[in-house]
């Protein structure tokens, strides 16, 4: 039986970080691909390196041709360009949609039977024209957000309660920006709802707000400190739980931008929504119920997605 293999699309500070775990936890071989001739060879060169005294067994190959990618089982897609301070994730738009539609090719061409995991911003619109140019299923192309939206509340959340973070389980819902809508009422310390914990008095009310709204500003905290970049060791750690998922058919809940063609009301288009991952990419959206208040945060989080994907089409005609 040979290693699955893993193509990571973007061999920047996610790229080097997704590879080096791939290989650390033995996912399977590992071809990281960029423009930027030297990077990908360079970083699969050192990884490689690091298997002796880790003790991993996996291939690196860093590359510049999509030759190169040919029958991967998973893609991962960071290429395109980050935040810097004072910029919105959607500034991003125009550059990276030309860039989507490069690699949407290069998978069409050479991995059309792989799962792939969208990781480039603004993330919902991406992920979205990501699929419209590879045109693989819509099971198959899945946007990470959710799960480093979910894991930034779960880390404050740990450290308010002073418990283990594994002990804290948290959903973060809709598109990847100022939008999201981490759902306080979902969100637990060991099946304990943290209105529950308010009510017990292990947190008050303000202090939940507040865990809140840093969660929504998570991103942009960490390139506030970075000033060269954006986050990329948690968003790493995130895609890399969603390509194991897939790879071991491990079918976890997990909140991804998923296509939703019905579900929570949308008719075609992505959006984060609770996901079951498996070995068939995308196998079920958890419809669940809303309350008032998170749908209204919801639709308005749904509307900043459309605006972005009307943006997307209005730059490149083809898409319309
Ligand atoms: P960075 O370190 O700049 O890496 C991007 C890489 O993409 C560079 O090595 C480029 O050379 C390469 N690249 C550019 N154009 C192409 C192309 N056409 N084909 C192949 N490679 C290309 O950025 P990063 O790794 O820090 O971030 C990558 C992306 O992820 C950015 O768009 C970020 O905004 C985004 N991001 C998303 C999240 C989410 O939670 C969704 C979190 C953090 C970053």
């Amino acid at each position: 039986m040979t290693r699955p293999k893993i193509a990571l699309i973007g061999a920047g500070q996610i790229g080097g970080t997704l590879a080096h775990l791939a290989a650390i936890k033995e996912l399977g071989d590992v071809v990281l691909f960029d423009i930027a001739e030297g990077t990908p060879q360079g970083k699969a060169l050192d990884i490689a390196e690091s298997g002796p005294s880790e003790g991993f067994d996996a291939a690196l190959k860093g590359t510049t041709d999509y030759a190169d990618i040919a029958g991967a089982d998973v893609c991962i897609v960071t290429a395109g360009v980050p935040r810097k301070p004072g910029m919105s994730r959607d500034d991003l738009l125009g550059i990276n949609l030309k860039v989507m539609k490069s690699v949407g090719e290069g998978i069409r061409n050479h991995a059309p039977d792989a799962f792939v995991i969208c990781i480039t911003n603004p993330l919902d619109a991406m992920v979205w024209a990501l699929r419209e140019f590879s045109g693989l299923p819509h099971n198959k192309v899945v946007g990470m957000a959710g799960v480093l939206d979910s894991a930034r509340f779960r880390h404050f959340l740990s450290v308010e309660f002073n418990v283990s973070m594994r002990d804290v389980t948290a959903f973060v819902l809709g598109g990847h920006g100022d939008t999201m809508v981490p759902l306080v009422r979902y969100s637990t310390v060991a099946g304990i709802p943290l209105p529950d914990l308010v009510s017990m008095g292990w947190t008050t009310q303000d202090k939940l707000d507040a865990i809140v709204q840093r969660t929504r500003d998570g991103g942009a905290e960490i390139v506030g400190l970075l000033k060269t970049g954006s986050a990329f060791y948690a968003p790493a750690t995130s895609a890399i739980e969603m390509a194991e998922a897939y790879l071991k058919d491990q079918k976890r809940l997990l909140p991804c931008a998923a296509w939703c063609d019905g579900e929570f009301g949308l008719k075609g288009m992505y959006v984060g929504v609770p996901t079951i991952i498996g070995a068939g990419g995308i196998e079920k959206i958890v419809d669940i119920k809303l309350a008032k208040d998170e749908q209204v945060m919801f639709d308005s989080s749904v509307a900043a997605v459309r605006g972005l994907v009307d943006a997307c089409k209005g730059i490149d005609p083809s898409l319309a």
